[in-house]
């Protein structure tokens, strides 16, 4: 059994491909409110390629007794702490919990709250959005990598994923994946709020773009990430190029006026560069001015 904690975009994707493989699957949703919403909707709706199709999968809120051996953490990195504090008396003594949140930070922050639990970190290109209540969307095909830094080995229940369609692999350096899509994440999404364009707005700053990236490459090898530092400006290009339809992620937070994972991506990297005691202006400079971006907007700036 799979509990799914957090029935949004990413939760809902994965909840629905588990379920049609045949893998029993528990929906937890944030209070009695928010469960008789989703009694009402019949289900979770997923929209494929334009085909809307509705699962009624089951559901309950954290206040439910039964034991959680695997937990699928389905939440913005900024609740996952205080989502998962919740039902720690709920998790079994050889719980697993897979951690969905991008950027840094939330996933050791979850890890001591659950001490005795196994905590898998993952790393997503997949894309998905809600385009209503309980309905998503699957937006973009990718791939997600999987790894525990303290324990290498592979949990047996990949074959859950890979049955389900969804394309994976264990790595065994799953923090130098998490650390190179949080550069890349530094180096385009705060540019794109700040410039309010899209992706590909970003040719139009290439030297902003090349400081950044550089002073990035600099952090990641001080925190002891060197392959994760490797090519970075060109993978941003790359990047920059293969997505310039695109708005970011929180370009489309911020438009949307929700709250980012600021404090995940950009903020945690400034922390652990002055954690280092090494002096990235152009960084902590980019920094100062999404913070004032999103208090101007009256945006959460952590
Ligand atoms: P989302 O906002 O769509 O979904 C999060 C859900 O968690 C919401 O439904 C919210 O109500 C629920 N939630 C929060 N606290 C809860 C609690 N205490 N109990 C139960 N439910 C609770 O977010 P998302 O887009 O699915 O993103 C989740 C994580 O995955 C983020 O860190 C995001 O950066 C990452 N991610 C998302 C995508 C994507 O395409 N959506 C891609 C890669 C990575
Ligand atoms: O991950 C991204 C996002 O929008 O969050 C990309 C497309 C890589 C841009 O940083």
């Amino acid at each position: 059994m799979w509990h799914i904690l957090g029935a949004g975009s990413l939760g809902s994707l994965w909840a629905v491909r588990l379920a049609r493989a045949g893998v029993p699957v528990q929906l937890i949703l944030r209070d009695s409110t928010r469960l008789a919403a989703y009694q009402r909707a019949g289900g979770l709706t997923l929209v494929e390629r334009g085909n809307a199709r509705l699962y009624p999968l089951p559901a309950q809120t954290a206040a439910d007794p039964t034991p959680i051996q695997r937990l699928l953490v389905a939440c913005k990195a900024y609740d996952a702490e205080a989502a998962v504090a919740q039902l720690a008396p709920r998790l079994t003594a050889d719980a697993e919990l897979l951690l969905l949140q991008n950027g840094l930070g939330s996933q050791d922050s979850v890890a001591a709250r659950v001490p005795h639990a196994r905590c898998i970190l993952a790393c997503s290109t997949e894309g998905a959005f809600r385009d209503g209540d309980f309905r998503v969307v699957f937006a973009g095909h990718g791939h997600t990598w999987l790894g525990d830094p303290r324990d290498l080995s592979a949990p047996a229940w990949l074959d859950d994923l890979q049955r389900s369609g969804i394309v994976h692999d264990w790595s065994l350096d799953i923090l130098s994946r998490l650390w190179r899509k949080l550069a890349l994440n530094c180096a385009i999404n705060p540019l794109t709020v700040l410039y309010d364009c899209r992706n590909g707005g970003l040719a139009e700053h290439p030297a902003e773009v090349a400081t950044l990236c550089a002073e990035l490459s600099e952090l990641l090898h001080t925190c002891g990430q060197p392959s994760a530092a490797s090519d970075l400006h060109d993978d941003v290009l790359r990047v920059i190029q293969a997505t310039a339809a695109n708005y970011s992620s929180m370009h489309q937070d911020v438009a949307q006026g929700r709250r980012t994972e600021i404090a995940y991506l950009l903020g945690h990297a400034c922390a652990a560069a002055r954690r280092h005691r090494l002096v990235l202006p152009h960084l902590d400079t980019l920094h100062a001015r999404l913070l004032n971006h999103l208090q101007a907007r009256r945006l959460p700036s952590h």
